[in-house]
């Protein structure tokens, strides 16, 4: 069911599964803000009818925006925190989505909620550049977090890539071992914290591999994610120390391919 309940509490979202993700792909983690700060149901049209059902990975309750709440809520794992073990530790798990991702749900909460004051004149308009970059980070943060966690998947269980998504990365990086080859070392050269990131370029519709560092910075503005991997260090220092590298390859045996099929067809 798409129609949101309002009997029961906490209900994550109204947005259904194509206007989430066109959201990400039409505006990026801004459109998702702005529904956030300014009236509900300024998001783009869903392209499905109206109460058809979400299906796939990216549903409503995978971004976590509370419509009743007016703010985002810290999303569920899709699976029990020692799901990805060995590859990452059930602590690690938790620690990063209780603690981290938590944080920048709070985080975006509190700038979505300061510069709406500002707009109603209740606090210091020259604070604007401020709450702009917290909100920029901590929305980037988040939304980051949500596409992670379901682009991941127990080992064997993620698939391979299949479809269309199958056919870009032949097309645009000559082969799957080609792109792999491209996506770890972007990964393993970012600088400080940060993410690698094969997108989806609206521009031209071809898939990219970029960096990002922080949460967002170096993202190219009309990329749209497919697949990211989170190499800061708190996603993979209790096991993996220093070795940064060796946790991009263990990584590499969960992605979630559906997933990835799935956001790289949602910005067709
Ligand atoms: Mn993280």
């Amino acid at each position: 069911m798409n129609t949101h309940n309002h009997d029961v509490p906490r209900e994550p979202a109204t947005l259904d599964r194509r206007s989430a993700l066109a959201a990400l792909g039409l505006a990026g983690v801004g459109a998702l803000a702005a529904g956030a700060s300014a009236q509900p149901g300024s998001l783009p049209a869903p392209r499905v009818p109206a109460g058809a059902a979400p299906s796939g990975e990216f549903g409503p309750e995978a971004f976590g925006w509370d419509e009743r709440a007016g703010q985002f809520t810290l999303p569920k794992l899709p699976y029990a925190s020692n799901a990805l073990e060995p590859v990452i530790d059930a602590q690690t798990m938790e620690i990063h989505h209780t603690k981290h991702h938590a944080a920048y749900v709070a985080g975006l909460n509190a700038a979505l909620g300061e510069l709406k004051r500002l707009r109603e004149g209740r606090g210091d308009l020259s604070l604007v550049r401020h709450w702009s970059r917290e909100l920029s980070f901590h929305a980037s943060g988040h939304i980051n977090h949500c596409l992670f966690w379901r682009l991941m998947a127990p080992a064997g269980r993620g698939g391979s890539p299949a479809g269309e998504l199958a056919t870009a990365i032949d097309r645009d990086f000559g082969s799957l071992d080609a792109f792999t080859a491209h996506f770890k070392a972007a990964a393993a050269q970012v600088e400080g914290g940060g993410w690698a990131w094969l997108v989806r370029d609206r521009a031209s519709g071809r898939l990219w591999i970029t960096q990002t560092e922080k949460q967002q910075d170096m993202f190219p503005t009309a990329a749209s994610p497919v697949l990211g991997i989170d190499v800061w260090e708190h996603a993979y220092y209790l096991k993996y120390q220093n070795r940064r590298s060796d946790y991009v390859q263990a990584w590499m045996g969960l992605v979630n391919w559906r997933a990835a099929g799935e956001l790289y067809e949602a910005v067709a």
